[in-house]
């Protein structure tokens, strides 16, 4: 594909988005949504025609970062289902209207999400945290809005240690926090009243796919009885798992798990081990207790039903020609 089209606002952005610069799925979403709307407000396309193939380019671009989190492709699908225009100015404006609706929406879904989930959490109560989510944070906000006491035990969250981001956001609230290693998890799973996590994508059978480590702490969670809270926008549902597809699982670069010189200095055969760093799992249905969304809480095997009527049975993909 020719890239020269792209504006190179969007380039960097999806850059950003590969490198993980820019994070957490609903993050995403909102930045892809922010690209379109450069792509058109900066595009000098003489018709409509070509600001339309400049946007799908600029689409693919975005589209071809991340594979695992499903709302980078619904929001390029939400943003340009919108779009229409027969002269370049109105495409213009519509794209950029539309991507901004759609950021809109995202932020108001967030915080009733929020809002739900709080109600699932009471005064006093401990969660335990996997990685940084934005969307299981708004639910720990809103329970702070509503004048509860909540503390956090937050897993690091190897490689990338994503829950340091969580643990200074929750100082910052004042949540008093205990940050742990992930494989002392179980160890500290009696301690807590709920494990909150978010989700990167939710498939039709209400398995939820999330950071590498959720579904080890899902099952231990069962087997101790700590219930588990899924936090997810409406926008992390996969409605290609509607026609059985399944959700590719993202592997990322053996250098966030061991460096060169680490690797160097094992002693032996330093080249002779392979190391595999996949950045997702997939936690079935029946080890989480509910998904929150801002229409509300779900039963995990339920969600097939929201996921119909959202999306229907076809889906777009604006990222093609
Ligand atoms: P929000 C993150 O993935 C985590 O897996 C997190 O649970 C999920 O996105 C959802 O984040 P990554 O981008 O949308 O760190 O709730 O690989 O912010």
């Amino acid at each position: 594909m020719n890239r020269s089209d792209v504006h190179p606002d969007v380039v960097a952005t999806a850059e950003a988005i590969a490198t993980m610069d820019i994070r957490g799925a609903a993050t995403i979403a909102d930045a892809a949504a922010g690209a379109l709307a450069t792509q058109a407000r900066e595009s000098d396309a003489d018709s409509a025609d070509e600001l339309r193939s400049e946007l799908q380019k600029a689409a693919r671009v975005l589209y071809e970062t991340r594979p695992t989190a499903v709302s980078l492709p619904n929001a390029l699908r939400f943003v340009m289902a919108d779009v229409s225009g027969d002269d370049v100015d109105t495409l213009r404006e519509s794209t950029v209207a539309s991507a901004e609706s759609f950021q809109r929406d995202l932020d108001q879904a967030q915080e009733r999400l929020g809002e739900v989930g709080a109600n699932r959490l009471r005064d006093g109560d401990t969660v335990m945290t996997h990685c940084h989510s934005t969307d299981a944070l708004s639910c720990v906000r809103a329970a702070l809005d509503q004048g509860k006491h909540i503390e956090a035990i937050v897993k690091e969250t190897r490689p990338r240690n994503q829950g340091h981001i969580t643990a200074e956001q929750l100082r910052e609230w004042d949540v008093p926090v205990t940050l742990i290693v992930d494989s002392a998890a179980r160890r500290y799973l009696n301690d807590v009243d709920h494990v909150l996590v978010g989700a990167d994508s939710i498939a039709a059978d209400g398995s939820v796919i999330n950071k590498i480590g959720t579904a080890g702490l899902a099952v231990d969670a069962r087997d101790r009885g700590t219930p588990v809270m899924v936090a997810a926008q409406t926008i992390k549902l996969h409605p290609d798992t509607l026609t059985g597809h399944t959700v590719e699982i993202e592997m990322r670069d053996e250098s966030e798990v061991i460096s060169a010189d680490e690797r160097e200095a094992i002693q032996g055969d330093p080249a002779g081990f392979t190391v595999e760093n996949p950045a997702f799992d997939v936690t079935p249905a029946r080890y989480i207790d509910a998904i929150v969304t801002e229409r509300g809480q779900f039963p995990a095997e339920s969600v097939v039903v929201l996921m119909r009527e959202l999306f229907g049975s076809e889906t777009s993909r604006p990222w093609e020609s």
